[in-house]
């Protein structure tokens, strides 16, 4: 978990108080401690006691998730969730080694556009090393390589009324493989440093296990929130009219948290 800082301000302690009630003074005394220990960390990523404001307040948006370096990497990354879409189409692209793949970007933006996996990468690049958090209960350390969406967006100038960005991606989930997998963040994650379409894993082409020919990597958020095999990005100003309208796979079927702040 990236070290939490906490704000001195009478303000934000006294939000805090509220929000845990008898635990406030335990907490604001030790909060480097108990950042360390298991129960915290679920209760701030599980947040059942924890509302997104109160996240906010405590977790500066502007702060950077904890990077590594290549003596951290863990020996191998593995695949979770979908390691190869059950989707013919997909199949079809990644046949051709995604040659005919394009990103699509639309909703509330000035010039939506496509963009191929060759102009993706020459656009300018990031390289980060982080540590993968899944609520099924592993880790792993691992080297990205990707556009920042900050630049993608800049290209397609999203409008004033834009909040958030949805992710479609490609693979069928459920039952009856209705559903496609899809997430979204809003414009602070978007813009961050950190977030990244990712096109590289371990300084090799990304494999179709992790999410083949992009996928997302948003550092300060839980695993589900890093969606793979981007297909489009939609702007919208609210998620109510996206799917289920809680802004994801797994926040629509499972009550999963939309906001899944590290
Ligand atoms: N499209 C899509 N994105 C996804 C998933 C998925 O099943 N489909 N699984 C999520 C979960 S729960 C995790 S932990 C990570 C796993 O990424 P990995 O397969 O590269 O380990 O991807 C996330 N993004
Ligand atoms: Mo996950």
């Amino acid at each position: 978990m990236s070290k939490l800082k906490v704000p001195h301000d009478s303000a934000r302690r006294r939000l805090l108080r509220r929000s845990f009630g008898g635990l406030g003074a335990l907490f604001l005394a030790g909060c480097d401690r108990l950042n360390e220990t298991p129960w915290f960390t679920r209760m701030m990523s599980g947040a059942e006691t924890m509302s997104r404001t109160v996240h906010k307040a405590i977790v500066p948006r502007k702060s950077m998730a904890q990077e590594f370096s290549e003596a951290d990497l863990s020996p191998r990354f593995r695949s979770n969730g979908t390691s190869n879409p059950d989707n013919p189409a997909y199949q079809a692209m990644a046949s051709k080694g995604f040659a005919d793949w394009a990103l699509q970007v639309d909703g509330l933006v000035e010039t939506p556009g496509k963009f191929t996996l060759a102009q993706l990468q020459a656009m300018p690049k990031r390289t980060q090393i982080t540590r993968h958090d899944c609520v099924e209960g592993w880790s792993a350390i691992a080297k990205w390589t990707g556009v920042p969406l900050s630049q993608v967006l800049a290209a397609v100038k999203p409008t004033a009324a834009a909040n958030y960005v949805v992710f479609h991606c490609a693979d069928p989930m459920g039952k009856d493989g209705k559903d496609l997998y899809y997430e979204s963040i809003d414009m602070d994650d978007a813009n961050h440093p950190q977030t990244i379409l990712a096109y590289q894993l371990n300084d090799k082409t990304l494999p179709v296990a992790n999410g083949a020919p992009v996928r997302l990597r948003v550092e300060r958020q839980l695993g589900y929130k890093h969606a793979k095999y981007v297909m489009r990005m939609e702007l919208v100003e609210s998620l109510d009219q996206i799917r289920g309208g809680s802004g994801g796979y797994w926040e629509d079927n499972y009550g999963y948290q939309w906001y899944a702040g590290i």
